[in-house]
């Protein structure tokens, strides 16, 4: 797949599923993968804050591998070099992490990259700096991200739904907001906990679309 047909997966397909080992019930990132795609998720961002430079880029490398054979779009959390590596469709940068711009020109044209953004000003920022998309939120308090920002605002949220870019929303999404937020105007979800933490992450992937239809 090119990188314009993972950018319009990005802004057709309203589940993106964020995965981390110490939300996953103590099941193995390759598992976790597997399970995803399983459960017919085709937008994937690997997200690893505690593993080596090597592991991050062993089991990324091979969930890479397992999304481009099932035309699943692999986002790689933080790090340019091992998105490069390990041959990510895209690259999620923090307002920490390496500006878009920088992460542009190391990573070069083919490669996607989207930034968390927080506020009016940092959307403003990310369109300036040419990002793909933005990662929106928190949404709603989670216990994922330990420094999450504060909830975003109204004001935040009037303009993010204006906005040209594509806009994932992410934190504290689940069954029992997913369906309002999509009539409020939004179209894309990142999850952690209603998706990768869950049990049967088949069936919370199937209720989320269900929600989303209702
Ligand atoms: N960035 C902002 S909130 C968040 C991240 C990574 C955590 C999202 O996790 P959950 O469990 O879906 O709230
Ligand atoms: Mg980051």
């Amino acid at each position: 797949m090119t990188k314009a047909e993972h950018i319009q997966q990005l802004r057709t397909d309203p589940i993106y599923a964020v995965m981390g080992e110490e939300l996953s019930q103590g099941r193995k990132n390759r598992d976790v993968a597997k399970l995803l795609l399983a459960a017919g998720v085709r937008i994937i961002q690997y997200r690893e804050k505690h593993k080596t430079w090597r592991e991050k880029y062993a089991e990324a490398k091979d969930i890479a591998a397992m999304c481009r054979a099932h035309g699943a779009t692999f986002i790689m959390n933080d790090s340019v070099d091992i998105a490069l590596a390990c041959g990510a469709d895209g690259i999620h940068v923090g307002q920490d992490d390496a500006p878009v711009s920088i992460a542009r020109t190391l990573a070069g044209d083919d490669i996607f990259i989207g930034i968390s953004v927080n506020t009016i000003d940092e959307m403003k920022a990310a369109l300036a700096d040419d990002a793909d998309y933005v990662g929106f939120g928190p949404l709603f308090p989670t216990e994922s991200k330990k420094d999450a920002h504060e909830v975003v605002s109204e004001d935040a949220k009037r303009f993010a739904l204006d906005f040209p870019l594509p806009v994932v929303t992410i934190g504290g999404i689940g069954l029992g907001n997913i369906g309002a937020l999509y009539r409020e105007g939004f179209r894309s979800f990142a999850m952690i906990s209603a998706v990768v933490s869950q049990t049967d992450i088949a069936a919370a992937v199937a209720a989320l679309r269900r929600a989303l239809k209702e």
